[in-house]
């Protein structure tokens, strides 16, 4: 018997050097230990022994049982170790492992626009101030000498939200704000970029475009300050070498009133189908703001005076970078948008 029980450990030994997984392990313990196991049926034949021997035999039984278990308990500890190692290396990261790149996006062409203007007028004095979207016919019209039933308000299709209440149809509205906030009537330099909303759509023509105002009210301004003003605005905005024309026009606001063109910058003034052959391009609404204003707004046209010009920054947009459809700027195409990623660079 005794011999029997060798053969079982050596069995046994042979058998649990052969494993390599846990399960294994455990099927090999109930094939030994279990309540049918080869040792327990071993132990249950115990009472078949000879007494003279049982004390021998029983220890050996013994002694083989405690074998088996820390064997098993042994090597239950090597594969839970070498099950841990593999899942720590499966899931090894490589820090040093260059990542995926993000694409980010660069600014948009309009916003580019409005910084460039605002850093130009900040650094010649100017602050930026902001006005409404939601604007009262009072400061969109009334304020800036368009009375209700004035004929010029056909000039600009509106969008009205109630008779009082409408989408501003130019920054202009931000010249009577501007006027009245300032209560000790001291002068005046402003820029104004923001949204302006009209009824109109085509490929120059937006229902939501952006405009940028500028004002200025002070003792002894003429209209040479305006023209040097624009001139150093378009110049570095489009390129030294643009002209300026003005010519006569009429807004409620301003007397004496221009619209101001910008030589072709396509083809210098010669004449393309940029600017209709004529080498110009017009740009920009201007002119010395108009008593009637000054008076409406607190100011004394005594003894201010001032100029104010509104352009479309849109526009400015399209001639700058030679965008031929003024709609791409609001249609979120990543194919337009990417290709001023560059600039960024
Ligand atoms: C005005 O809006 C005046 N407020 C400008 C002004 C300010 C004159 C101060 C005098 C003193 P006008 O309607 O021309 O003017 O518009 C000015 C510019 O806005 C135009 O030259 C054009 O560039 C742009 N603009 C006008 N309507 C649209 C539109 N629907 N889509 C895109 N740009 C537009």
């Amino acid at each position: 018997m005794e011999e029997q029980i060798k053969q079982i450990q050596k069995k046994f030994t042979d058998e649990i050097n052969e494993i390599s997984d846990l399960k294994s392990l455990t099927d090999l313990k109930v094939k030994y230990l279990g309540k049918k196991g080869e040792l327990t049926i071993f132990s249950k034949q115990m009472a078949t022994v000879e007494p003279s021997l049982r004390p021998v035999i029983g220890a050996k039984l013994t002694e083989t049982r405690n074998l088996i278990e820390s064997s098993i308990i042994e090597k239950e500890k090597t594969l839970q170790e070498a099950k841990l190692q593999k899942k720590l290396e499966s899931e090894k990261i490589d820090v040093t492992l260059p990542s995926n790149k993000t694409k980010v996006g660069s600014k948009h062409p309009l916003n580019r626009v409005i910084e460039e203007i605002e850093d130009l007028f900040v650094s010649m004095g100017y602050d930026v101030v902001d006005g409404p979207e939601l604007e009262t016919d009072e400061f969109c019209f009334e304020r800036l000498n368009l009375p209700k039933g004035h004929p010029a308000r056909d000039m600009q299709d509106s969008f009205y939200i109630t008779s009082e209440y409408l989408l501003r149809t130019q920054t202009s509205a931000v010249q009577a704000r501007a006027m009245l906030a300032n209560k000790d009537k001291s002068p005046i330099r402003i820029i104004c970029p923001g949204k302006t909303y009209r009824r109109e759509d085509d490929a120059t023509h937006s229902h939501q475009f952006n405009q940028v105002e500028g004002l200025v009210i002070d003792e002894d301004i003429t209209l040479a300050h305006l023209k040097g003003t624009l001139e150093v605005f378009m110049r570095k905005l489009l390129g030294e070498k643009t002209n300026l024309r003005f010519r006569p026009s009429y807004f409620p606001f301003t007397e004496p009133s221009y619209e101001v063109d910008v030589s072709c910058f396509k083809c210098a003034g010669k004449g393309c189908n940029l600017c209709k052959q004529t080498g110009w391009i017009e740009l920009l609404g201007a002119g010395m703001v108009h008593p009637n204003v000054l008076k409406m707004n607190g100011y004394n046209p005594e003894k201010y005076g001032g100029f104010a010009f509104g352009t479309g920054l849109d526009r400015l947009a399209m001639f700058k970078y030679g965008i031929t459809d003024m709609r791409y700027l609001y249609r979120n195409d990543i194919r337009f948008l990417s290709q001023f990623d560059q600039m960024d660079v």
